[in-house]
């Protein structure tokens, strides 16, 4: 056993006292892992680095630690976890996150000495095992520093790290999957992931027609949120050659990150990101801060902005899956996992026209990748357009025989193909915008369908999402898949009061995990009456849930 890692902790923390815990502040676990202002997270990133040990040393596994704050602005940072093939950090494990975090010294040697009396083979005296952990971070300019506190956490509890610098965080989830997998799930690096992902798409695209060539022109935009996905996306572009031309905007060499662009600030908005200016007939598309949603929009004749969120991404893929499936004579069930922000349209496109199993799960891609996971083909996607879609193996195993069954027609096994190149073109680990950017740009064509097509398969219900900054957001707390409210008393009766003067109306709240603010989304039969009931509930939720400051304002 390492000398620094006894069942006891009767080692020295090398580094603790760097990393007090700043009077007045606890942290919680949150959607997907810690955020915060910056400035208020080396103690937690240290701690997070102490955390990964031990965790590794519990999977018997390398452990990634993602120092970014996703789609928060460029002042916050956060982290997250991941592990095993890339899932994210096991729900059992995020209360002994929460409370580490806030851990002061004395505190930390306890916990540390109970998480570690749990670890399996502690008692042993096994020869050493390296504890490994990789740590990779986004473009904020907090992010060195708060990258080197896990590094000391790691070492002070005797592990080992990797730091991979600049990386989207699905990348440090593939490069996790991939050493964890013995390179079954790809080669550990990334330019095994750049190998792979190039590859499966080019192989792919060898069966598209032809699309015709703008001149002196891309057909497609990429707004990079002046995140770590434009030059992700540019080195990305270096191995796919002339297969796919893209224009990068907000590439970071001058704007902030996520400030007036990246998916976030267009889904909400419904609007394009600043200064681009929107041609009919090209198509538009925007990442989150660290590469792992993924937007496309476009503008008609008339000017008007359509927006295709994770919903009809995911739309797209079911269809392009259950078609090849079909051709295959695979008889798999795909099925669709969504939250409660899917536009209910789609929701019903899915069941009633493609008549596809849907699963509604309570916010966060941990809950939707654990449930993709005991699906044939599980397509996951939140509305945010954070999502990917995972084969089983049962699936993956039949695909490869009739591949390989030249007693089958060649039409049956070109699609037996074409679904191994998607499982191999889409991140097994966890949604990623650059390879579902792949994966759309792929499916559109081989399906030979327009991203207007894709839009008009089904209109969505008008809906509005806002947010109310409350005393304490975790007193407001939730059931039924985050649909419905049960404290505070009387919150969840007023808002279906309200929903009722509405027209195929329904409205939900749930405090978020990443932002202090309560989330309130509706919809409704217009766009004046969703917003409307929207910002009723916004009303609702800052009397009745301890509201700070003015009372929300009308949406005009
Ligand atoms: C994270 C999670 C997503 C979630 C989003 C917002 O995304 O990975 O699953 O939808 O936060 O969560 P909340 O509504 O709780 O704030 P990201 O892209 O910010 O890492």
């Amino acid at each position: 056993m390492h000398p620094r890692m006894r069942v006891e902790m009767d080692t020295e923390l090398q580094h603790a006292d760097a990393y007090p815990v700043p009077s007045g502040i606890t942290m919680e676990y949150g959607t997907a892992g810690f955020r915060a202002p910056a400035c208020n997270l080396p103690h937690v990133m240290y701690r997070m680095g102490l955390l990964a040990v031990l965790r590794a040393r519990y999977t018997r596994g390398v452990i990634g630690v993602m120092v970014t704050a996703s789609h928060n602005p460029e002042e916050d940072n956060g982290v997250k976890l991941m592990e095993g093939l890339g899932d994210m950090l096991s729900v059992s494990w995020e209360k002994h996150a929460t409370s580490l975090a806030s851990a002061q010294l004395g505190e930390l040697r306890t916990q540390l000495s109970a998480l570690l009396r749990d670890c399996p083979g502690s008692e042993s005296s096994s020869p050493v095992q390296k504890y490994h952990v990789l740590i990779g971070q986004d473009t904020r300019a907090s992010s060195k520093v708060l990258a080197q506190a896990v590094s000391d956490g790691v070492t002070d509890l005797g592990g080992t790290f990797k730091d991979f610098g600049l990386v989207t965080t699905p990348q440090l989830h593939y490069l996790v999957a991939s050493h964890n997998s013995d390179g079954l799930m790809g080669e550990p690096s990334l330019d095994g992931y750049y190998r792979k992902l190039s590859e499966a798409y080019k192989a792919l695209m060898a069966q598209a027609k032809p699309q015709p060539k703008i001149e002196g022109s891309y057909p497609l935009t990429m707004d990079g949120a002046n995140g770590v996905g434009a030059p992700k996306m540019v080195e990305l572009l270096s191995y796919l050659k002339s297969s796919l031309a893209v224009k990068i905007i907000n590439n970071g060499e001058s704007g902030k990150l996520n400030h007036e662009c990246g998916a976030d600030y267009v889904k909400i908005g419904r609007r394009a990101p600043k200064g681009l200016q929107m041609l009919e007939g090209r198509i538009y598309c925007s990442l989150d801060g660290d590469a792992d949603r993924l937007l496309y929009y476009f503008v008609d004749k008339s000017g008007t902005f359509h927006l295709v969120d994770g919903d009809k991404i995911s739309t797209l893929m079911a269809i392009f899956i259950q078609h090849l499936l079909k051709e295959a004579q695979l008889p798999f069930q795909v099925s669709v996992l969504q939250t409660a922000y899917a536009n209910g349209s789609s929701t019903r496109y899915l069941k009633d026209t493609l008549q596809l199993q849907v699963y509604c799960l309570p916010t966060g891609v941990k809950y939707l990748h654990t449930k993709a996971k005991e699906c044939d083909i599980g397509v996951y996607f939140e509305a945010n357009g954070h999502g990917t879609v995972l084969f089983g193996k049962r699936v993956l195993d039949k695909v490869a025989e009739v591949m390989q069954d030249s007693s089958k027609p060649e039409t049956q096994r070109a699609a037996a193909t074409q679904l191994y190149h998607t499982s191999q073109l889409i991140n097994q680990a966890v949604g990623d915008a650059l390879s579902d950017l792949l994966a759309v740009e792929a499916m559109l064509s081989l399906l030979d369908l327009s991203l207007p097509q894709l839009y008009a398969l089904y209109t969505d219900i008008p809906s509005r999402l806002l947010k109310v900054k409350v005393i304490d957001r975790q007193q407001i707390t939730t059931t039924d898949a985050e649909r419905s409210v049960t404290h505070p008393e009387g919150l969840q009766a007023a808002i279906e009061e309200r929903v009722h003067h509405h027209l195929q109306a329904r409205a939900f709240v749930r405090p978020s995990g990443t932002e202090d603010m309560v989330r309130v989304y509706a919809e409704s039969k217009t766009q004046e009456s969703a917003d409307c009931l929207a910002h009723e509930v916004a009303l609702l939720v800052h009397r009745l849930a301890g509201g700070v400051g003015e009372e929300p304002r009308a949406t005009t």
